[in-house]
């Protein structure tokens, strides 16, 4: 997917013209993957644009470099409001935002303490993630024949850019195959999730999705739609899920930030349903969509207004 570039890209405290936003290629980060970042959207509204769940993923990208004994030299606050003025600066009502904290120059070899913590935010225009027609029509999806991580090897709670190498195999299978994405499983063999995505799948009117065990990243999306689910009367189940629970779902989708809601019509070339967007799904989207267009009252306080 080409870049949408816009006017300038935060970094370390300054906004930097977006073809000067450089690093060296000698930065740790560059050698053995020591970044951890998130990804998150700031919608159009009629009150102009809002940040969907800014506090939840400043906090999820603190914990991901806590994971990693990173010190990240702002507060919380710091980064929200550099994430403000950042979309401000690129005059953009509508975004995704990518944070990123890398260890950046200062020297070689694995012990990456005596590089510096460095911080960037970028934002930019990203329509939809798994293709212009993916949340009206579903997408078709594969389970892929690589695992995600094991437990205690790489931690999948924190958003580590290390971690995206086994997304990329999941991806690059699926596509050379002619699928959208895939569907990864653990190494146990249950399903976890696709390679920029959380899953859920509707049976007889409930929502399953794998727990945090099934060594998955603790989606912000898929926090929003569990609670939307509950609010909406929906039982949500989050249990182990073994792969044949996938071909006999009635629905299926993916959630995240960059694909919010997208409806699953096949895997493995097996029809999920009657293959078009499930009434669960929609409904789902339906309302996820207008709490974060601002069309419906955001009684969970998940927007932040520029
Ligand atoms: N699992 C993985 C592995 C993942 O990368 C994401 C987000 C999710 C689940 C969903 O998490 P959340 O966004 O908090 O609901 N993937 C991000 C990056 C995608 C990319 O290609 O880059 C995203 O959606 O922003």
């Amino acid at each position: 997917m080409p870049i949408n570039e816009a006017k300038y890209i935060w970094m370390d405290g300054k906004l930097i013209p977006w073809q000067e936003a450089k690093i060296h290629i000698l930065s740790h980060v560059i050698h053995y993957g020591t970044g951890v970042f998130e990804g998150l959207r700031c919608y159009k509204t009629k009150k102009g644009p809002a940040v969907f769940r800014l506090k939840e993923h400043t906090e999820r990208l603190f914990n991901s470099a806590k994971i990693y004994r990173m010190e990240i030299p702002y507060t919380k606050e710091e980064i929200n409001k550099a994430i403000i003025e950042t979309i401000k600066a690129n005059g953009l009502e509508e975004c995704y935002i990518r944070p990123i904290v890398y260890r950046g120059y200062g020297e070689i070899g694995v012990n990456p303490f005596g590089c510096p913590v460095c911080v960037a935010i970028a934002t930019f225009y990203w329509g939809k993630y798994l293709g212009s027609q993916a949340t009206e029509e579903g997408v078709d999806v594969m389970v892929s024949s690589w695992n995600r991580m094991a437990p205690n090897t790489f931690p999948a709670m924190a958003k580590v850019c290390a971690n995206y190498m086994n997304s990329q195999l999941i991806k690059m299978e699926a596509v050379t195959y002619g699928f959208v994405e895939g569907i990864a499983l653990d190494i146990f063999g249950f399903v976890s999730e696709g390679s920029g995505e959380n899953i859920f799948l509707v049976k007889n009117g409930k929502l399953y999705t794998p727990p945090l065990n099934a060594t998955i990243l603790p989606g912000i999306t898929r926090d929003t739609v569990i609670r939307i689910a509950k609010d909406l009367g929906i039982e949500v189940i989050e249990m182990m899920i073994l792969r044949e629970f996938l071909y006999i779902a009635d629905e299926a989708f993916f959630t995240g930030s960059a694909a919010e809601i997208t409806p699953i019509r096949s895997i493995d070339r097996i029809k999920i349903g009657d293959g078009k967007v499930g009434p669960i799904t929609k409904k789902l989207q339906e309302e996820f969509f207008a709490i974060v267009n601002g069309e419906k009252e955001d009684k969970y306080g998940w927007l932040t207004y520029l």
